[in-house]
């Protein structure tokens, strides 16, 4: 099955959806994520017992996050830049409560937003053309708390806190070293062990897998805020998401130049 940007399919009790716009470096714009949503919503009618989340063969970007031109700001547009209903939280949530491990095969490098989408998945195998790097700080964009509790659940927090601020790009070894990948396979033995993995799991009881998978989610989300901190976060975030630097964020990007914030 296809829509614009995604393939998908079903085969022995799981599902595959390949994410495949290599021409935009697969960043996840509303078509391609409104496409991720829908081969979901087929695994569920058909019951897969597990999902495989990959970008097509040989790829050097697996994806470059957000697309930035769906981001962009008018001038003097103050709008959260990660409401709960737009795609790509609908997508992290569905991959999150889905009710089947997600597995990631990544190739490739990882950029912003699709970090989160992989740090979302149950389990990933990577390969060592695979890197991560969360870049909010180099867009200008303040990230949303979800997204960075994401993060938390499956990265210790001083290398959360390292990629945070960075923006830089940790490699497949180290993000093996630090368990964000579960496998580090080379690029030729990807998917036989991708699919040995969906297999094992899709050969357990399933109804244990699924109790599992959920009290876990539940288990690592975010331990909860007092009021009056994520009261404080929130306007932390409105004052960045209402600066120039969101702006100069984007525009350098899009103008290949280096930004030049000024925390105004
Ligand atoms: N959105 C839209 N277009 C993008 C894009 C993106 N995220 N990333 C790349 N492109 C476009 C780029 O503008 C160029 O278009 C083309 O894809 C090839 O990219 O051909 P054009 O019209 O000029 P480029 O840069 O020429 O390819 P490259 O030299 O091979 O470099 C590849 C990388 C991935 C290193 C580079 O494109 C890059 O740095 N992209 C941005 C990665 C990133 O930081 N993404 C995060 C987006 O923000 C995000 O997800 C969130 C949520 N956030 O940060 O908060």
């Amino acid at each position: 099955f296809t829509t614009d940007k995604v393939l998908w399919s079903v085969k022995d009790n799981l599902g595959v959806v390949i994410m495949n716009d290599p021409k935009k470096l697969n960043c996840l714009s509303n078509d391609m994520l409104t496409g991720i949503l829908t081969a979901f919503d087929n695994f569920e009618a058909q019951q897969v017992r597990a999902v495989i989340i990959r970008a097509g063969p040989g790829v050097k970007v697996w994806s470059a996050g957000h697309d930035v031109n769906e981001f962009k700001v008018k001038e003097g547009d103050d709008l959260e830049p990660f409401p709960q209903e737009n795609p790509f939280q609908q997508v992290l949530i569905r991959i999150r409560n889905f009710s089947v491990p997600v597995i990631g095969a990544v190739q490739g490098s990882v950029w912003g937003g699709a970090c989160d989408l992989a740090s979302c998945c149950d389990l990933l195998v990577g390969t060592p053309s695979a890197s991560f790097a969360v870049t909010p700080a180099k867009m200008g964009v303040p990230y949303c708390t979800s997204g960075v509790s994401h993060f938390l659940g499956v990265l210790p927090l001083h290398i959360v806190k390292q990629m945070f601020f960075t923006a830089e790009p940790i490699t497949a070894d180290q993000a093996h070293h630090f368990g964000l990948l579960n496998q580090l396979v080379s690029a030729d033995k990807l998917d036989a062990t991708v699919l040995k993995l969906a297999k094992s799991v899709a050969s357990r009881a399933p109804l244990v897998v699924k109790v599992v998978k959920a009290e876990l989610q539940q288990l690592t989300s975010c331990p909860g805020f007092k009021p009056d901190e994520f009261e404080s976060i929130c306007a932390l975030r409105r004052q960045a998401y209402r600066s120039n630097d969101r702006h100069e964020g984007l525009a350098a990007f899009l103008g290949k130049r280096p930004p030049n914030f000024t925390g105004q």
